[in-house]
């Protein structure tokens, strides 16, 4: 039985679906797990989905990820801006890392345009909305063998 695909979210994706439709899309976080959870079975692969408003809990689990996951997915929302401590945990981690964003974070404010957390990352999937996290998965199957 492999490990399971960490699927991370950051502060405010709880409210996915509720707000800002026209940049995030309707599809709620729910749906969101629902989707990843299809692309992982797939594959012969599940996962491990979570979403926290609080950075430490985020790090936690990015270091539970290092021992009992085969891969990791990271929409880090607002911390991919501005979190260090972020990425020194991401940098620990020997298992793939897919960043993945449901806008394009490049095509908005400048100050999207630059995440630690690439810095750390395999690659990035961005601007999908929810498919992005579908894209995400998939591509981690695939660093893993499993595609
Ligand atoms: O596009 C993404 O997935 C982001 O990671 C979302 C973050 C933003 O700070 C990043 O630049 C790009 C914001 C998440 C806010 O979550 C919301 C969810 C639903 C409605 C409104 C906000």
């Amino acid at each position: 039985m492999s490990k399971p695909i960490y699927v991370l979210s950051g502060p405010n994706l709880n409210l996915l679906g509720q707000r800002e439709p026209e940049i995030y899309g309707r599809d709620t976080l729910d749906d969101v797990r629902a989707r990843c959870e299809r692309t992982a079975d797939a594959r012969g692969l599940s996962v491990v989905f979570r979403q926290s408003n609080h950075e430490g809990e985020l790090i936690d689990w990015v270091q539970e990820a290092r021992t009992e996951g085969c891969a990791l997915v990271l929409n880090p929302a607002g911390y991919g801006h501005t979190s260090v401590a972020l990425l020194d945990a991401l940098k620990t981690l020997a298992i793939p890392i897919v960043e993945c964003h449901l806008s394009n974070p490049a095509a908005r404010e400048d100050f999207r345009r630059h995440t630690y957390v690439s810095l750390a990352a395999t690659g990035v999937v961005s601007g999908f909305g929810a498919a992005s996290y579908e894209l995400a998965v998939a591509a981690a199957a695939g660093l893993v063998g499993a595609a």
